[in-house]
């Protein structure tokens, strides 16, 4: 009976019914109640899959979205973006969380995988993933943000679009304070090497000092192994620090008492300021918030909307959020979701009655530091026409427009 009624749902086109079969097939069931007079696309399932009526399936070995939850990420060749605009609260679901692979996501088997710790240290080792797991473990919600995660141009882009590059979960692995230890830091060493293990052998150079304040080699994620997009089976993990730095899949850490300066650090990831002057090693990621909802391709209506977002900082906790309703004129502090966290997402919320007119919805994120995320046009001062795509932080406004439509205000800077 079960199985049969399935596969009569499966099979249920409902452009084979017209109204008035419809209504005969209503009227012949419990159902007739949910039908709606005028409109033809009633939802044919309800006639025979009143949930109270059918026994569902039953418990499987991995859980699913529903079926009508079709959240995705955006993907071009060499990254995919988080659907801010789809998600609550602030954890990013693993197979939601933004990917950006240089070479592609390799196929590490967790019994061969090995990460050599050399260089400047009293004792150089290897370490596998059984014995990374030996060692003392620690959890962290915190955010990763590729620092390349700014896309204006049209009216109709999406947060995922504008800046969907950043992703949160929590992260499980050992404190590389606890594998520095362990091998015994050399005195002088003042930076090591990260090298990945996929074809495009990333490698970057980070102070030791950021490794032994907060730096971890992460292999879980959300409360399961690492994604293989996000690492498997093990990556550095640098809070608050730009994308790039924390390495996947990561093979090798070598330390020295100078940088590598590898290509990630010289002819990328590096940025103009001002007056031709270049900015290296630029590790933390500023303050940044965007309104998820309302936002583009969403819409309103008249009277009172919640308006919604994230904000984060790789400096330190999220202060305050300030959310606008009047196109920058005034500011209103918005609530904070508690916890806020260290160098993480927090979600932000703002009641605001609309009235109908035409306006400019935004959100500034303040840290614990005291810097303001500031508008497209204070960086252009700051840093010049010529800035390059990294680390942009802009203030990101939508328009409320009178027929309820949400539309991004893209603003664009280069010549
Ligand atoms: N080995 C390796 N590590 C890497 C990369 C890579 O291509 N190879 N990409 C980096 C970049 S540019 C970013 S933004 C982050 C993205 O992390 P995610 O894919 O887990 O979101 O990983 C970084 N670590
Ligand atoms: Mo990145």
């Amino acid at each position: 009976m079960k199985e049969e009624l399935e596969e009569l749902n499966n099979d249920f086109p409902a452009a084979r019914f017209n109204r008035r079969s419809l209504i005969a097939a209503a009227t012949a069931t419990a159902a007739l109640a949910l039908f709606r007079p005028g409109n033809a696309q009633v939802n044919t399932n309800l006639l025979i899959t009143d949930p109270t009526k059918i026994q569902g399936p039953l418990p499987g070995k991995l859980g699913s979205r529903s079926r009508y939850e079709n959240p995705e990420k955006k993907t071009s060749d060499t990254s995919s973006r988080t659907p801010l605009q789809d998600l609550y609260g602030m954890i990013t679901p693993s197979d939601l969380h933004f990917e950006r692979h240089h070479g592609g996501v390799p196929d590490i088997d967790p019994e061969n995988y090995e990460l050599l710790i050399h260089g400047m240290v009293e004792k150089p080792m290897v370490f596998t993933l059984k014995d990374l797991k030996r060692f003392p473990s620690v959890s962290r919600i915190a955010f990763i943000e590729c620092s390349g995660n700014f896309r204006t141009g049209k009216e109709t882009m999406t947060a995922q679009e504008i800046c969907g590059l950043t992703s949160q979960s929590e992260w499980t692995g050992v404190m590389l304070s606890t594998i520095f230890r362990e091998v015994g830091i050399k005195p002088g060493a003042t930076w090591f090497l990260a090298e990945g293990s996929d074809a495009a052998v990333m490698t970057r150079s980070i102070p030791v000092r950021k490794g032994l304040e907060d730096g971890m080699i992460a292999y879980g994620q959300n409360g399961e192994a690492l994604r293989p997009q996000q690492g498997y089976p093990a990556r550095l993990f640098l809070p608050g620090w730009e994308g790039n730095t924390n390495v996947k899949w990561i093979r090798r850490i070598e330390l020295s008492d100078q940088p590598f300066m590898t290509r990630e650090e010289t002819s990328k990831y590096t940025e103009q300021i001002k007056d031709g002057k270049v900015r290296q090693f630029s590790f933390d990621m500023d303050a940044r918030s965007i309104i998820t909802s309302p936002s583009y391709p969403g819409s309103v209506e008249k009277g009172w909307l919640e308006i919604s977002g994230l904000a984060w900082s790789g400096r330190g906790k999220i202060e305050r959020v300030e959310v606008s309703t009047d196109a920058g004129k005034s500011w209103h502090s918005a609530s904070l979701q508690q916890p806020v966290l260290d160098k993480a997402h927090v979600r932000f919320r703002y009641l605001y009655k609309w009235n109908g007119d035409e306006t400019e919805i935004m959100s500034r994120a303040v840290d614990t530091t005291g810097y303001t995320q500031p508008t497209l046009k204070q960086l252009i001062d700051a840093r010049g026409k010529d800035m390059g795509g990294y680390h942009l932080n802009p203030v990101t406004a939508w328009v409320l427009k009178k027929d309820g439509r949400v539309l991004f205000k893209p603003e664009n800077w280069r010549g």
